[in-house]
């Protein structure tokens, strides 16, 4: 569905500039939750250097504050499962064989459960009243959710897709909508990965082959877009 009055913007991006239609756009934020942001959640209890993921707070925050002030829809995601772990399956469980799991309590709360401290988006980036919360129990956020449905229902065509982890949870995302209609543009400075070389390449997978999955781009092409 396309709303006709709805004008047309464009910012720069590779493999080339990306236009979309504001009403028909919605912005979509991966995963910024404190386990996986936090220095004392459970990322940085494995081992991963936070600042990482950390520097993409701040890009995030100007964005989301952009957006809605032009009106626009965005949605926030979690990855998480239920107390009762009966959407986890077990291989998700004992992948990596670590000694702690997806269910242990970990330093903010039950790891990666719904409801717990860890769990929640960082105050940064706090959901308004409003704005659609995705708890998905996979790394796409298309997988058993209804994400597909309310975008649908609102009648977008085109996301901006920022938050983390590049190459997990954005990816997988930006693969899953590609193969259901979606124009995806990503804009570098808002996704973050523990790993430099995977913020690269992740970024790279996206945008090779004449847009295989998408578009990358910066936010402050795009805040400078909706401000003007
Ligand atoms: N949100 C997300 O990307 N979940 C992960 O588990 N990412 C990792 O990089 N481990």
């Amino acid at each position: 569905m396309r709303l006709p009055s709805s004008p047309t913007l464009t910012v720069a991006a590779a493999p080339y500039p990306f236009a979309f239609e504001p009403a028909c756009t919605a912005l979509l934020i991966i995963d910024m939750q404190r386990d996986f942001l936090e220095p004392g959640g459970f990322g940085a209890m494995l081992g991963n250097d936070v600042s990482q993921l950390r520097r993409v707070i701040e890009p995030n925050r100007r964005l989301l504050a952009a957006w809605r002030g032009a009106g626009l829809l965005a949605i926030h995601t979690r990855e998480g499962h239920r107390p009762d772990l009966s959407d986890l399956p077990l291989a998700k469980k004992i992948r990596g064989g670590g000694a702690t799991r997806i269910g242990d309590p970990g330093p903010m709360g039950r790891i990666l459960v719904r409801g717990e401290a860890g769990h929640d988006i960082i105050p940064e980036l706090r959901p308004a009243p409003g704005e659609p919360i995705i708890d998905k129990p996979g790394k796409g956020a298309f997988f058993a959710t209804d994400l597909h449905a309310i975008l649908q229902n609102a009648g977008i065509t085109r996301l901006v897709v920022t938050g983390v982890t590049t190459e997990v949870c954005v990816n997988t995302t930006v693969r899953e909508a590609n193969d259901r209609g979606y124009d995806c543009l990503v804009p570098a400075d808002c996704v973050g990965s523990y790993f430099p070389e995977f913020q690269e390449m992740g970024l790279a997978m996206i945008k090779a082959q004449g847009g295989i999955f998408g578009w990358v781009g910066d936010s402050e092409d795009l805040v400078a877009a909706l401000e003007s």
